[in-house]
């Protein structure tokens, strides 16, 4: 039988990158890199369980809840509940509990959001007073870009679907060991996506009769390990498993002029609003072309697409 395989691709490690060497030689070429190396305070040493228990005490988090393993945002295979922080911890990091929603195994995972999700972004300055302390953010961009540094806290084992953000984004791994896989933006036809997320969860043994194109995306990988931060572009996909309990922050910031995200976009995921818009009108362009019998809308259609890829599509896309 035909042996059915994405290329793999190492993502860079580059040691001690300062700021101006990241501006010069990193930034621009908007790939993702594993920055190792980088001074980022006592948080490295500091945060065992008893300390992150102690230091944000009994503040009440909404936490993922998933008897599985691998999470799926399609079938909501895991619950939401409420946890006091220094409870949530304690449970993320054992791997039976005694205490439990769904099952003695399941596991747990944070991704902080702001005080009223629906208004403010996640700040640990704000949210985690106590704890940012620890932390020193690589500033490598400009004070007035800075979005939102949110903190995600997982279980072992527990698998983050494929999704992209529309930030640019470091992923600074403070404890425990991390398997992260990339797909660039340029192979989104192969993705199957559904709003912000791929619909193939099971990366490594993807169903390729159903999603027979995913063969093409190309895989970049990596392993973060404590005290390393990855650089993930904006737009790029990643996915996710914490091989360990681990504690990580990331880092959103804006890379576009402030006025092209959206306002009301709290988690830095909802697209810029000129791609919005340009959505919007694509569906009504294509409401416009039921109007027309099959064969004609199939001509139209396909001209559409030359049209798009002529005047849209960037000479390095490929
Ligand atoms: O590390 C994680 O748990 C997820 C990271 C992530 O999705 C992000 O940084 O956008």
């Amino acid at each position: 039988m035909e042996r059915r395989e994405q290329a793999v691709v190492r993502v860079p490690s580059l040691d001690g990158v300062t700021r101006e060497r990241f501006l010069r030689d990193v930034y621009p070429r908007r790939e993702p890199v594993v920055l190792k190396g980088m001074e980022l305070g006592p948080c490295t040493t500091k945060w065992t369980v008893d300390y992150l228990s102690e230091a944000a005490g009994s503040k009440e988090v909404k936490i993922h809840v998933s008897a599985v393993p691998q999470m799926d945002f399609l079938s909501k295979n895991f619950v939401y509940r409420t946890l006091p922080f220094d409870v949530f911890v304690r449970r993320a990091a054992e791997v039976k509990h005694e205490d439990y929603f769904l099952s003695e195994d399941e596991k747990y995972y944070l991704r902080s959001v702001g005080e009223d999700v629906r208004k403010d972004v996640a700040d640990i300055r704000k949210q985690f007073p106590g704890l940012a302390e620890d932390v020193q953010i690589p500033e490598y961009f400009e004070k007035e870009q800075f979005f939102s540094s949110v903190f995600r806290i997982s279980s072992a084992g527990l698998q983050l679907w494929t999704h992209y953000d529309v930030m640019d984004n470091f992923l600074i791994q403070v404890t425990g060991r991390k398997r992260v896989v990339l797909y660039s933006p340029r192979d989104v036809p192969y993705l199957y996506l559904s709003g912000t997320k791929s619909e193939v969860l099971d990366i490594d043994n993807p169903d390729f009769e159903k999603y027979p194109l995913f063969v093409k995306a190309k895989r970049y990988q990596c392993y973060l390990e404590a005290g390393d931060v990855l650089f993930i572009p904006a737009m790029w996909f990643h996915n996710v498993i914490s091989e360990e309990f681990g504690v990580a922050l990331n880092v959103f910031w804006k890379h576009l002029p402030a006025e092209c995200y959206d306002k009301s976009d709290t988690y830095g995921n909802k697209d810029p609003t000129a791609a919005s818009r340009a959505i919007q009108i694509l569906d009504r362009a294509l409401k416009t072309l039921e109007e027309l019998p099959a064969e004609y809308r199939d001509f139209y259609a396909r001209r559409m697409v030359l049209r798009i890829q002529e005047k849209a599509y960037t000479n390095d896309y490929g």
